[in-house]
């Protein structure tokens, strides 16, 4: 018995389909160019700041959505994330836009048991002009804000799966 050498090369979905009876196999959850893979998912910045609504659009736009973490590690990860890029408050997709004081988070509301870590005092409605989230990744600690400030925005999108193929 001899051992078939096979050099393999990363290739994407649906490039990986065409090849799924090959003798590289699928091997793990992966992300597009520019965004970074976390757990299941992938996490990318949007390029410029924007406001909360202008940054929900363009994280659509970049294939994703507008996200907030729903862990302390992922709230760890996305500070990181944020602050390897240089910034020093970035959109969650958090806000109480529909009814004061009643804040949703990734679309579902926070009941106490969800994850939530906004700093002492807040969400405080200052001014009563504050729906909108954002998170200092200096303190990992969030704040409610104006939704017509300018941030980059916290963006995800599922990991998907990465295959190899023979090399010719
Ligand atoms: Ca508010
Ligand atoms: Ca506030």
């Amino acid at each position: 018995m001899f051992f078939e050498i096979v050099s393999c090369v990363v290739v994407s979905l649906p490039v990986a389909l065409a090849w799924s009876s090959g003798p590289c196999p699928i091997i793990a959850d992966g992300c597009p160019s520019m965004w970074q893979h976390w757990n299941d998912s992938c996490y990318r910045l949007t390029a410029d700041g924007n406001t909360y609504n202008a940054s929900l659009a363009a994280c659509q736009d970049m294939g994703g959505k507008m996200a907030a973490p729903r862990s302390h590690d992922e709230n760890q990860f996305v500070s990181s994330l944020a602050l390897s890029a240089g910034q020093s408050w970035v959109w969650l997709a958090c806000d109480d836009r529909d009814v004061e004081g009643t804040w949703h988070c990734n679309g579902q509301e926070l009941t106490g048991e969800t994850y939530e870590n906004w700093y002492g005092g807040e969400p405080n409605n200052s001014g009563s002009n504050e729906d909108c989230a954002q998170l200092n990744p200096s303190t990992t600690k969030w704040n409610d804000i104006s939704c017509e400030h300018i941030y980059r925005a916290l963006c995800i999108q599922k990991s998907r799966k990465i295959m190899y193929k023979p090399t010719q």
